[in-house]
């Protein structure tokens, strides 16, 4: 038996919404908080206000069975779980205004033997922080940082690292890194996991669990990084590049990722600035990775002016939007920077398609852009320029697009 009978969880987002309904689903009562009304309110609803397979139905299956509950005011609890963003500020330092709000919010409500964990991918040290913040604020009790063996409260960072579009698998079949900022807290913070995780549960110091996720997330960028530099070789050799990986693949000991218009979303593009701010001498290859990956957008948007310029009316059409393949997720979205760019540019008329949104987001509907079918685009088109590898676009046929000029950057006519 364990001893968490209710459990927070501050910001409702992208992993804090899945995680908390999954825990309600094990039984346990939880209470969500966002700074959000309409987050909140549309959860109370057992509505969900993001995009993710299933999640609708385990949400309205735990507001309906009165085991979640979305709040915008805290309240005490045997457990808060930090769920929040943490971006980067303009000259690329990370702002942890939103962590630290978090634990303003919760410090009064905390009491002893409660267990807080940050979730939020974080730079090494955040976790101390987060000992230290409390302590001031709650100077009554004793905090692990100060009193290794006998705290009144438990501190740990447990990354999320779950997947967009496979975020309730992921949730419960990944192995978790739990770093304590005693090892009693990473004890403690298992028992809390293993309510629902069925991957293991890995046990470390809060530093090493900052760094291994700030680790994972780079690993990917240097490798997407060394492909999109490949493929930009290639093109100058004029080798292609798909066929080229291919190849390379098939030794027993390669295993190229895939090039792409630049690597978008809210984590990959992001951490590895963490690790550039905290050893800026030493991260050398991670920051020329991530300069690689941001260039990219810019190389697709030279090619499409060049193949532009044979045209004297040029027709051109983005295909996809999203930030990668089958999702509707627009933001950090290298192939909508591509879109909007061309668009506002006048580079020719440019037609928008992204089978997976019905209309764009109010913020995007300034550059006029003109949303259009496949199908549309297919007709009136003159170059075509594939910035995602959704489905629908695979499944397209050599000859629908014989009479283009198809600039390709995710291979999909490889
Ligand atoms: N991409 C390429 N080529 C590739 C693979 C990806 O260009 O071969 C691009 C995608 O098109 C996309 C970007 O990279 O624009 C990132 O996509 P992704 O699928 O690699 O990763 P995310 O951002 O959806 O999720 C990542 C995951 N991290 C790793 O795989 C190491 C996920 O497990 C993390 O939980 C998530 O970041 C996060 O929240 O940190």
């Amino acid at each position: 038996m364990h001893d968490f009978s209710k459990i927070s969880v501050i910001g409702l987002g992208y992993i804090g919404l899945p995680t908390a309904a999954v825990i309600a689903s094990r039984g346990v009562q939880v209470h969500g908080v966002d700074i959000s009304e309409h987050a909140v309110d549309t959860i109370n609803q057992g509505k969900i206000h993001i995009v993710e397979p299933d999640l609708d139905m385990l949400v309205q299956a735990a507001v309906s069975t009165g085991k979640l509950k979305a709040s915008t005011e805290a309240e005490a609890a045997d457990v808060f779980m930090i769920a929040v963003p943490t971006p980067f500020q303009g000259d690329k330092k990370p702002d942890l205004s939103f962590i630290e709000a978090a634990i303003n919010t919760i410090a009064p409500h905390v009491s002893k033997g409660n267990l807080i964990i940050l979730e939020s991918t974080s730079p090494v040290g955040t976790t101390e922080k987060i000992a230290q913040w409390l302590a001031e604020l709650r100077p009554d009790l004793r905090m692990p940082h100060a009193n290794t063996d006998q705290s009144d409260v438990f501190i740990a960072h447990c990354p999320e690292r779950v997947l967009p579009g496979r975020v309730l698998q992921e949730l419960v079949s990944n192995d978790r890194i739990i770093g304590g900022i005693s090892p009693r807290c990473a004890q403690k913070a298992m028992e809390l996991y293993q309510l629902f995780v069925r991957g293991e549960c890995l046990l470390t110091d809060a530093r090493t669990a900052e760094m291994a996720k700030l680790t994972e997330n780079s690993f990917r960028d240097v490798n997407i990084a060394f492909a999109n530099e490949l493929s930009m070789v290639c093109d100058h050799l004029k080798i292609n590049v798909w066929e080229l990986i291919q190849l390379a693949n098939r030794h027993p000991r390669v295993n190229i990722l895939s090039p792409g218009p630049g690597v978008g979303g809210h984590c990959i593009a992001v951490d590895p600035w963490f690790i550039v701010d905290s050893a800026p001498e030493q991260a050398k290859m991670i920051r020329l990775a991530r300069e690689v990956n941001d260039a990219k957008p810019h190389y697709v948007m030279d090619r499409v002016k060049k193949a532009a310029d044979e045209f004297k009316k040029p027709v051109i059409a983005c295909l996809g939007l999203a930030f990668k393949a089958d999702i509707d997720d627009l933001r950090e979205s290298p192939a909508l920077d591509i879109a909007k760019a061309l668009t506002e540019q006048r580079i020719g008329e440019v037609l928008w398609v992204e089978p997976n949104i019905r209309s764009l987001p109010k913020a995007y509907q300034a550059f006029t852009p003109q949303l259009v079918t496949l199908h549309e685009a297919l007709e009136r088109a003159h170059i075509l320029v594939v910035l995602v590898d959704h489905k629908q676009f695979k499944s397209l046929k050599p000859g629908d697009v014989a009479a283009k000029v198809v600039i390709d950057t995710r291979g999909l006519f490889g």
